[in-house]
């Protein structure tokens, strides 16, 4: 047995303690809702229990009770690095503890040994036009492995209920040791030739990571370590988050599970924002002939924007109504790491000019920049500039969170899934009679 499901053995009981303690109040009415949030995707309605992440909207998230600055101070680094190791965040979320550097020493191990892919997933991948989207190709990936999944032979081979976690947790692990492998294999593949680049057994998860994609420098890495730890949850409703545990709740393995939730990553709305930034970025430098542009062309550039039909990407947000503290961690370190970098300071401008014109327009809640509005412009000063990759790596990191909730829920034994849904006809109808769903 390994030592993190031993661990985990031994503390989970007490997150069940908690989960059945609220299971005693279940006629406890938290609230109403009305057809406005019906109509509106489900806002301000709480719908389910999470536990790994909770978000306030104007605070930012905090992991398991632990905000970003927080945790960027507490948790183990990488020997004289700063940036947290995003084995520390995972740790965290699943065990509801601050690990130690062992604890993260431990896993980056635990990780690194249950790394290989099998051959038939390259195989696979090379079996998709170059062409096909990263995002595309992940997801392929990951339901190529699918065959391995040992949740799902347990469960076919008549596994008592009380030890699905059990399989989950094994299907967890191996899947978030593989992911950087196969991120990286897609890189390479697509735009690099082909070429392979063997792991550095030596480093840590997200250090091998960077080494395997083509980068090797020390302050890569260390902003690798600050991406894949800032981008692993953001409580349950997000699209990624609830769709893992919306296909889980059927009992789907992690494998299953984990596809669909990159694919609803992989919308413009969600994950892929932070390709469009960079996009949108690239198109205006290029419309308006100059890498900087000033604050008036921004200004005027955001207005056409709008006027066209299209979002800002980068700003908005369903849940958060301040500038989002993953933005403002990304943009301590682009301050601390490439103070004169042009892109930052197109960043910056942006963020110095979209909120007032958002604000403006009267109807966008929320006009403060999201994190998908900086991360990419931290990779163009690495020299990854192929923006079509950038949401897989939001979503190696997404499978941090994401995967470690749903070994909590089958832990949890949450039920499957089943909201209401009412036609437009019937809820008239409610109105019509003053009844209530
Ligand atoms: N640019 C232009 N219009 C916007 C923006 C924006 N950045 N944000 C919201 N709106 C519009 C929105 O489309 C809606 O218009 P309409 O009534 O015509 O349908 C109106 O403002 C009200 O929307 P909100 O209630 O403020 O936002 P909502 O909760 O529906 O959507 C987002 C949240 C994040 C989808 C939205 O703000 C958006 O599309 N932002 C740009 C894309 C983006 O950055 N997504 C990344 C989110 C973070 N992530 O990584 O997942
Ligand atoms: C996320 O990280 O999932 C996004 O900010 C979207 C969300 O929280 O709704």
């Amino acid at each position: 047995m390994n030592t993190l499901k031993e661990k985990f053995k031994a503390k989970a009981p007490l997150q069940k303690e908690e989960f059945n303690h609220l299971k005693q109040h279940q006629e406890h009415n938290i609230g109403s809702y009305n057809i406005g949030q019906v109509i509106g995707g489900m806002r301000g309605i709480t719908g389910l229990t999470y536990e790994t992440s909770l978000l306030d909207s104007n605070e930012g998230i905090r992991f398991r009770g632990y905000s970003i600055p927080e945790l960027r101070d507490a948790l183990p680094k990488y020997k004289d690095g700063t940036e947290p190791l995003p084995e520390g965040i995972f740790y965290l979320m699943l065990m509801n503890e601050l690990p130690t550097a062992q604890d993260v020493a431990d896993l980056t191990q635990e990780w690194l040994s249950r790394s290989t892919v099998p051959a038939h997933v390259y195989a696979t991948l090379d079996s998709v036009p170059i062409a096909t989207h990263p995002m595309t190709q992940f997801s392929i990936g990951i339901m190529a492995m699918q065959n391995d999944s040992l949740f799902a032979k347990a469960y076919h081979d008549g596994v008592n209920k009380s030890e699905y976690w059990d399989y989950m947790l094994e299907d967890v692990m191996n899947l978030i040791a593989k992911l950087p492998n196969i991120a990286a294999y897609i890189y390479n593949r697509t735009y690099k030739g082909g070429r392979t680049i063997e792991a550095d057994t030596t480093l840590d998860w997200s250090g091998n990571f960077a080494h395997m994609l083509g980068y090797d420098s020390a302050d890569f890495k260390e902003m690798m370590r600050l991406y894949l730890t800032i981008h692993v949850d953001h409580e349950g409703g997000n699209v990624s988050a609830h769709t893992t545990r919306l296909v889980g709740s059927a009992l789907s393995d992690a494998y299953l599970s984990f596809a669909a939730a990159m694919n609803g990553l992989a919308g413009p709305l969600h994950g892929l924002a932070n390709q469009e930034v960079i996009r949108w970025i690239f198109d205006m430098q290029a419309d308006l002939k100059t890498d900087l542009p000033s604050e008036e062309q921004i200004a005027e550039y955001i207005q056409t924007t709008l006027k066209e039909g299209r979002v800002v990407p980068g700003y908005g947000h369903a849940v958060l109504r301040k500038t989002d503290p993953r933005f403002t961690a990304q943009n301590e370190f682009a301050a601390k790491h490439m103070p004169d970098d042009v892109l930052i300071q197109v960043v910056n401008r942006i963020y110095k000019v979209a909120p007032p014109i958002l604000e403006n327009t009267g109807k966008i809640k929320n006009p403060w920049p999201n994190v998908d509005a900086h991360s990419g412009a931290l990779l163009v000063h690495y020299g990854m500039k192929e923006y079509d990759f950038y949401t897989v790596l939001f979503g190696v990191s997404r499978a941090l969170g994401v995967l470690a909730s749903l070994v909590l829920d089958r832990y949890l034994a949450l039920p499957i899934e089943r909201p209401k849904s009412e036609t437009t006809k019937s809820l008239l109808q409610m109105v019509e009679a003053g009844a209530t769903a």
